[in-house]
């Protein structure tokens, strides 16, 4: 769309976009009332909950072991430069103090506290950015009125204010943006709910903007970017890929972000054990890259706030992996080549790190680069890895000490490496 490539963008936007193109990986979480169950985020709409039966279930939630200076740094040793939590999901339930509703963990709840005020201050002093996930859809609110697709079971009376829930979102994105510091942008879900409906987007992407100018907006409406927004992000999905059914494969020119579930669910589910290997989710973070964008990997904590022992290994040898291979990432933007079947190319300056993750023959023909390549070696220990360039293309041999390596990197010095 030809709107947000021209689009003026304040200087402290650009910086802030720029700083997520370079983040590479967050952690996302999924995590509310809904967690009680134990069947993932949509069990409101799935078992057809009614408002009533849910208000019970919040009215319960008190998660005791909840602690977030352990979430933080589970964030931080997993190489997450950034952490996106849910402040409301689709149950309309808000994860944080509002006075724009008493349906929020402090009011209604035996726990009283504020997580993402915790969550915050922990953040600010790990170093590490706070994305709010915030869910224009609800499931609970009597004014999210005329209902849309989902959340029809919840037993609401037939009528509400569409005007008075758009004023009680700014409200509390009002709130998000004032007492919880510098944020690193609002995560926007569930405008597919209603895909017509009047969205007042202007008016909201304006109230983020003056509130924190270097605030980044990231709407997973499934759509290409309108203006005002700053990120483009894929659900299940590399950018332009379309496995999941619902994402679009227009790339305008924003950021990039894939948004990944480490099993198959975003809130808690117990009987979920198709966790990806981490082999699989090194795959995922280096495609992401190579199309130049972020993995926004997710995890499900438990209702009493702990991680999942299966989540928090993965997170741990994905950390240990990036603390040796994180310079091939962090940092870099999309490699001359495209990414195929066999792996993805990123790149610093005129250096390009070729990740090599699925090809059995020792040689890899890369096409044609733009510049002449000086010197080529695996990363990051730097042996000496055997090339041949020609017009045609660059052909590489993978060095037979990689084997085994769920990423095998060659570090492609050149002359010129622009796509
Ligand atoms: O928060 C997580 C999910 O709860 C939420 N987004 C992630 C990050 C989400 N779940 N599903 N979806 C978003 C996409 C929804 C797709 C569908 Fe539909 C809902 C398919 C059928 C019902 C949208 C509405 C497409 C058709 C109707």
């Amino acid at each position: 769309m030809a709107a947000q490539t021209t689009e003026a963008v304040p200087p402290e936007r650009a910086a802030a976009r720029e700083w997520f193109r370079d983040a590479k990986l967050g952690m996302f979480i999924h995590w509310g009332v809904y967690s009680q169950l134990g069947a993932g985020e949509w069990v409101m709409n799935d078992k057809n909950l009614t408002v009533g039966t849910y208000e019970w279930l919040a009215s319960e939630f008190n998660p005791v072991k909840f602690d977030a200076k352990e979430w933080v740094a589970t964030a931080k040793a997993a190489g997450a430069r950034y952490i996106t939590i849910t402040s409301r999901h689709h149950d309309g339930f808000s994860m944080f103090a509002t006075s724009a509703t008493k349906y929020n963990i402090v009011d209604w709840t035996p726990f009283k506290r504020d997580p993402l005020k915790e969550l915050a201050a922990e953040c600010q002093r790990q170093g590490i950015k706070l994305f709010f996930y915030y869910s224009q859809l609800d499931w609970h609110h009597p004014d999210y009125f005329p209902r849309g697709r989902t959340g029809r079971s919840s037993a609401r009376p037939d009528s509400g204010n569409w005007n008075r829930y758009q004023d009680f979102m700014r409200q509390q994105l009002t709130e998000l943006l004032t007492n919880y510091g510098p944020l690193g942008g609002i995560w926007f879900d569930g405008m597919w709910d209603k895909p017509s409906a009047d969205w007042q987007l202007d008016k909201t992407y304006g109230l983020i903007h003056r509130l924190q100018p270097a605030a980044l907006i990231v709407p997973n409406h499934h759509l290409a970017p309108m203006p005002g927004e700053d990120v483009q992000t894929f659900e299940q999905d590399l950018p332009g890929a379309n496995t999941a059914g619902f994402n679009t494969k227009e790339i305008g020119a924003l950021p990039l972000e894939t948004s990944l579930t480490m099993n198959t669910s975003w809130g808690f589910n117990i009987t979920d054990t198709k966790f990806k290997s981490v082999p699989e989710i090194v795959g995922y973070l280096v495609r992401a890259a190579g199309n130049g964008g972020n993995l926004l990997l997710n995890i499900g904590p438990r209702p009493d706030g702990t991680i999942q022992p299966e989540a928090a290994e993965r997170l741990r040898e994905l950390g240990r992996w990036l603390a040796v291979y994180g310079p091939s990432l962090y940092g870099t933007r999309a490699g001359p080549v495209p990414p195929h079947e066999w792996g993805a190319t990123t790149r610093r300056g005129d250096t390009i790190f070729v990740h090599v993750l699925n090809w059995p023959d020792a040689v890899l023909a890369l096409p044609a680069l733009h510049g002449r390549v000086i010197r080529a070696s695996t990363f990051p220990r730097g042996a000496r890895v055997e090339f041949s360039q020609s017009d045609a293309g660059t052909t590489i041999t993978i060095p037979a000490s990689l084997a085994g390596e769920p990423d095998r990197v060659v570090m492609l010095l050149t002359t010129s490496a622009g796509r």
